[in-house]
């Protein structure tokens, strides 16, 4: 199946649609907003106590307290990994908290999906795994995980998860997180007015706190999600919003647990709910995704992706969604004012989830199962409701085929990722490139991440995609082999062909990042025992950033060795101090730094720069050497 036309149609024709209809979305109170603060872009804005709020400008260079510009950025900044950072962590507790009910037998209808996953998983924190039961096993793996959140006094024993080299860095650096708990907490006290003044001693503790992240729980979600859910293996589906189905009830799962979307796709499954959509007069029930959530049901169930985070509205605005149903992260509280203007039913799935019009419907563990056969029930009795005259569904839909965890790529490379590292160290293929991040509708949106992929793999640079960054390669028809090979050069193509290894993988949902820090680890041991990810040819590109989460994800890329590069600058402008510090000095102490490119081209030439001179480096032996001077801001000259 070929994309039928470019694929942002789909996206422009139901934001025309939008506006036709006078329901409000993103795109339209982006447009009412008009540029943004520049305090606020800056980093200069200070609310942090009520002497202020204070602007700093070059006539007032001080905040009422005395704070500089460069404390003021370096703690809002740090503010900004904290809260990115507590949001996948508090994603992980509640995984090991699922892991540990399911061991006491205290969650119904859950199991242990993949006892493989649980052993690996064991094994790396030094567990014995060979001679007892699962759900024993999944209890011990539970208490050390919890350990992981309130461990006061110890690094994370997670960040074993990095190779000895890099741990070594970190150790010299101070950057050895604590529990994750901790050093959220102790993020949010550096900060408080009065506190940590000094902008590097502030960037470092917004390292270790994104560590704790990447380490801790990016990596204890994505592996507990394995465990419970799948490890995901290559599996073929659709994208964009032309997966919606006229004839059928459509529900769509948005947000990032995935414990929720799996009982709704085990239910949307079922017999039951088929025969009740029928009697409804639909064709059945057609379950697709959004956002992270989304990506975690096409990973384990191959179920169409509808988009990401900027598709949440315009799905609603296809009138032909009868139930969205959300739980954490990234669902807009604008999804009400656009489901006020249809049918749709939203619901929030989540104990600390509220927003007002959307039907609390908490998952709490207890009769999960029929919980979501209740809500698709209702989702069907919604179909009558549906305005046949409103329904405009784009006919964009593109194949994928995603699935790719590190387990996934090994079984396809033969079961060694030597392959790929041979190939790695001569050349034929150039580097690995990390395609991450939202869409954001400040900038042409897609645009960017689908040029940047096409060049790189046109270049024989191998593309690991997460996020919505993967929803955008998934628009254009990247993320099929069929579409993406024949743009690709001739080394991946080679890949392609002996193992069916396409160019573009889709590595998961924005947690699931911890799956390209776990392949660099990977690669670095299959290199030599001594190799560390800032000694591959690794690279990061986050084109458009909105979340939190999203730098949080960049410092923890960083301080692991890979160079990380925006498409749009962080909200550290107002202080070069701080700039310098992320993009020069980071590279010094960590052999990595961040770099903004406001156009793909020139983040397709720096990612090659970076790419090259880690190979060339590599092939030479030399330790690396600070990175080329980038003036007094992080952007490409
Ligand atoms: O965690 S890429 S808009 S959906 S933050 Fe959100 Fe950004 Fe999309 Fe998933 Ni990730
Ligand atoms: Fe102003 Fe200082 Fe208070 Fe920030 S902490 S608002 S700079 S007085």
């Amino acid at each position: 199946m070929d994309p039928a036309g470019p694929q942002h149609e789909a996206t422009d024709q139901m934001i025309a649609k939008a506006g036709a209809e006078g329901v409000p979305t993103c795109f339209s109170r982006l447009a009412a907003h008009g540029p943004p603060c520049a305090f606020g872009t800056s980093g200069l804005c200070c609310r942090v106590c009520n002497l202020g709020p204070c602007r700093i400008t070059r006539q007032r260079p001080r905040g009422v307290c005395g704070a500089d510009a460069d404390t003021i950025v370096a703690r809002n900044l740090l503010r900004q990994v904290a809260a990115g950072s507590a949001a996948h962590c508090d994603h992980a507790r509640h995984m090991v908290e699922l892991l540990r009910d399911l061991a006491a037998g205290r969650a119904e209808g859950y199991r242990i999906e993949d006892p493989a996953a649980l052993r690996r998983a064991g094994r790396l924190y030094g567990l014995e795994t060979e001679r007892k039961p699962d759900l024993a096993l999944a209890g011990e793996l539970a208490d050390v995980w919890l350990a992981e959140f309130t461990a006061q006094d110890r690094p994370m024993r997670s960040l074993a998860l990095a190779p000895p080299a890099r741990r070594e860095r970190w150790r010299a650096a101070g950057l050895s997180a604590a529990g994750i708990d901790r050093t959220i907490v102790e993020a949010l006290h550096r900060t408080v007015m009065g506190v940590d003044h000094d902008y590097r001693h502030l960037l470092a503790h917004t390292l270790r706190t994104a560590l704790a992240d990447g380490y801790g729980g990016s990596a204890i979600a994505t592996m507990a999600g394995d465990i419970l859910f799948g490890t995901p293996r290559p599996v073929e589906s659709v994208a964009n919003l032309g997966v919606l189905h006229a004839d059928r009830v459509n529900v769509v799962v948005h947000g990032h647990n995935p414990a929720v979307s799996e009982k709704i796709a085990q239910a949307a499954g079922s017999p039951e709910i088929a025969a009740l959509a029928r009697a409804a007069g639909a064709a059945g029930v057609n379950l697709v995704g959004i956002c992270c959530t989304g990506h975690e049901v096409l990973h384990r169930h191959g179920i169409a992706l509808a988009g990401g985070v900027l598709q949440q509205e315009l799905a609603i605005v296809t009138g032909a969604v009868e139930m969205m149903i959300t739980d954490v992260q990234c669902c807009m509280p604008g999804l009400a004012q656009a489901a006020a203007g249809y049918h749709t039913e939203l619901v929030t799935t989540s104990d600390i989830a509220r927003t007002e019009g959307f039907t609390p419907e908490p998952f709490d563990g207890r009769d999960d199962d029929g919980h979501a056969r209740r809500l698709l029930a209702r989702a069907v009795s919604h179909f009558r409701r549906r305005e046949a005259a409103r329904v405009a569904i784009p006919s964009q839909r593109a194949p994928v085929l995603a699935g790719f965890s590190v387990q996934a790529i090994r079984g396809l490379l033969g079961g060694s990722l030597r392959p790929l590292v041979e190939r790695l160290a001569d050349g034929r293929i150039r580097g690995v490139a990390a395609i991450i991040g939202c869409s954001n509708p400040k900038v042409a949106s897609d645009r960017y991440a689908a040029e940047l992929v096409r060049g790189l793999i046109s270049r024989d640079v191998l593309v690991a995609n997460t996020g919505c960054a993967a929803a955008a390669s998934a628009r254009e028809g990247l993320l099929s082999p069929a579409l993406a090979v024949p743009q690709a050069g001739p080394g991946l193509r080679q890949l392609h062909e002996q193992y069916a290894l396409p160019p573009v993988l889709h590595l998961g949902s924005c947690v699931n990042n911890a799956r390209f820090l776990e392949l660099g680890a990977a690669l670095a041991a299959e290199l030599d025992g001594r190799a560390d990810l800032g000694d591959l040819p690794l690279v990061a590109t986050a084109p458009e950033w909105i979340s939190e989460k999203v730098p949080a994800i960049g410092c923890y890329l960083v301080a692991s060795g890979v160079d990380v590069i925006l498409g749009q600058d962080l909200q550290t402008t107002g202080s070069p101090n701080v700039e310098a510090f992320l993009s020069r000095h980071a590279r010094e102490l960590l052999g990595a730094g961040v770099h903004v490119c406001l156009d793909p081209a020139g983040a397709l030439g720096r990612a090659m720069e970076l790419l090259d001179s880690r190979r060339a480096r590599r092939a030479a032996r030399v330790s690396p050497t600070a990175g080329r001077p980038t003036s007094s801001a992080l952007r490409a000259p």
